[in-house]
């Protein structure tokens, strides 16, 4: 329900104060592109800024979301807070339900120190990619030590805000096409701590050694070498030195005086995500609407400009 006549500061400090059916209202009301909610955003970002942001990616079905439950647990076995957001994939390959994460994650629903949030691939106002970047500032701002994003598959959408993270994490297992040609260059660029997923299964020595192999020679990050991690998520096997690896990624930003710059990406990456969505948003309007731009328009349909010397001349219009 969008927010009547209560004012964004009253409904921050609910938030503030740790009240989760007001956190959880506010997140659906941000989903919703309620302006109000908006404006309760803007008062809560101050707040934010202290969490470690730690996006958890890669192709559907590796265990990202059985992984996240167990560092869930690693994080709350040393008395620390946790935010999840999942973005829910619906496809019907994925082998994780629209459901499935809230479902693997289910033995921390009724711990007060642990909010989680799916959202799903379709639905939210604005783009998928806004909406995380908000549910992270928001779990951000209610003082969440960890804040874990985890986003199915790679180059799509919602990786733009796991690679926003502080530290990014790559989930993969055998059996995905194992060899390093099916590991793409990009993925072995975006992550600062690789791992190999199902450590169980046959293929993982493989994968362990493509992915050694794909990662020799690259550059480090930031004073940080990437690494390579072994897990069997559904045990619990290899999560604790997983968990020690995410701390000293942190402590390593921090000692190699990269905390500030990596902690700036996330805003960086919202803003122009909030840019992109209004500007869009802004022009769909006015190609409506009678005037310069529908006759833009109509020159594009009847075929008399071209998309690229059209567009050309809107940017300049706009932005000057
Ligand atoms: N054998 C084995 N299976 C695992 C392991 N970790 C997870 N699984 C199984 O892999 C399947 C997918 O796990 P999820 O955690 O849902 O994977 P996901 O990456 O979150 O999947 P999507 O969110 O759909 O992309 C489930 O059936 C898990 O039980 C593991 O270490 N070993
Ligand atoms: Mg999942």
């Amino acid at each position: 329900m969008a927010y009547s006549m209560a004012s964004p500061l009253k409904i921050a400090g609910l938030v503030l104060a740790g009240d989760i059916r007001a956190a959880a209202r506010l997140m659906r009301n941000l989903d919703d592109g309620d302006p109000a909610a908006r404006r309760v955003l803007q008062a809560l970002y101050a707040k934010s800024g202290h969490a470690h942001v730690v996006g958890v990616t890669g192709p559907p079905g590796s265990g990202k979301s059985t992984l996240v439950d167990r560092l869930i647990a690693a994080c709350r076995a040393k008395g620390g807070s946790v935010g999840v957001v999942a973005v829910d994939p619906t496809s019907p390959f994925s082998g994780g339900a629209v459901l499935g994460d809230r479902i693997r994650m289910q033995r921390h629903a009724g711990d007060p120190e642990v909010f989680i949030r799916s959202l799903g691939t379709r639905g939210s106002l604005g783009g998928l990619s806004r909406s995380v970047f908000d549910t992270v500032t928001v779990l951000d701002a209610m003082g969440k030590d960890l804040v874990l994003v985890e986003t199915a598959g790679v180059g799509q959408d919602g990786v733009k805000v796991a690679g926003a993270a502080h530290t990014v994490l790559v989930v993969l297992s055998p059996g995905m096409g194992d060899d390093i040609q099916a590991i793409k260059a990009g993925v072995l660029e975006i992550g600062d701590i690789y791992v190999v997923n199902k450590a169980d299964k046959d293929g993982a020595d493989t994968l362990e050694r493509s992915l050694r192999l794909g990662l020799e020679g690259a550059a480090p990050r930031d004073g940080w070498e990437r690494v390579v991690v072994r897990t069997e998520a559904r045990s619990g096997k290899g999560v604790d030195e997983l968990s020690e690896t995410i701390l000293r990624h942190r402590r390593r930003l921090e000692s190699a005086g990269a905390w500030e710059r990596r902690s700036g990406v996330f805003p960086k990456a919202a803003f122009l995500e909030l840019v992109e969505d209004g500007l869009r948003r802004r022009l769909e309007g006015l190609m409506r609407r009678p005037g310069p731009w529908k006759k833009r328009v109509n020159d594009l349909t009847g075929r008399r400009t071209d998309p690229g010397t059209a567009a050309k001349a809107a940017l300049k219009d706009l932005l000057g």
